[in-house]
């Protein structure tokens, strides 16, 4: 096992790290299938400590190492894990296969190679048959795939809901402020 972790601070989401920070169960997995991905796929650890959510992270490939891939998926729910973002490169088969042995939301985040510019890895991911879901975001989109999995936790926890509201208004405040330095410009 690579890179699991239980965390709350952006120092510490360094894949690899086996350090425990909270003693509570993760909600989130962050899983990818190589540790070449992490380059993108922090941007979801790093947003999931910013609301605070325990997550875990984990290296598990489809192509690689299929049993072990099928037995997270298996076993992810029965952890208490609530969402799963897997992010995979070119032939990105992790997230739907994820999602074809799990009942839970899989938000597939499409990583970026060298060659075709992530878009290979977007139309792996996207184009899942009826009835076996794959929440895709950008390529590259791993801290928005955060952000949806904190939406999805908030449909039953009030609290989140309400940080949500505060972040989208942190969003709101940030826009009008660029908007005042670029018009001070004119
Ligand atoms: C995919 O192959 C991984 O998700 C990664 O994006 C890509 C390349 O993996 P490495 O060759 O860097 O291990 O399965």
């Amino acid at each position: 096992m690579l890179g699991r972790q239980q965390n709350s601070s952006a120092r510490d989401n360094r894949i690899g790290n086996q350090t425990k920070i909270h003693s509570v169960p993760a909600l989130v997995a962050i899983v990818m299938g190589s540790d070449s991905d992490w380059t993108v796929m922090a941007d979801a650890a790093e947003a999931l400590t910013e609301f605070d959510i325990p997550h875990e992270v984990e290296v598990v490939s489809a192509h690689r190492t299929p049993d072990r891939m099928i037995e997270f998926g298996r076993e992810a729910r029965d952890r208490g894990i609530r969402v799963i973002i897997a992010g995979a490169g070119g032939a990105a088969h992790l997230p739907g296969m994820l999602a074809s042995v799990t009942t839970l939301p899989v938000i597939g985040v499409p990583v970026p190679l060298a060659k075709l510019d992530g878009l290979d890895s977007l139309l792996s991911i996207v184009q899942m048959p009826a009835g076996i879901p794959v929440a895709t975001v950008s390529i590259g989109g791993a801290r928005n795939a955060a952000i949806l999995a904190v939406r999805i936790l908030s449909v039953a926890d009030a609290a989140l809901a309400t940080k949500l509201d505060e972040f989208a208004k942190s969003l709101e405040v940030a826009v009008a402020a660029k908007n005042a330095a670029l018009r001070s410009k004119l």
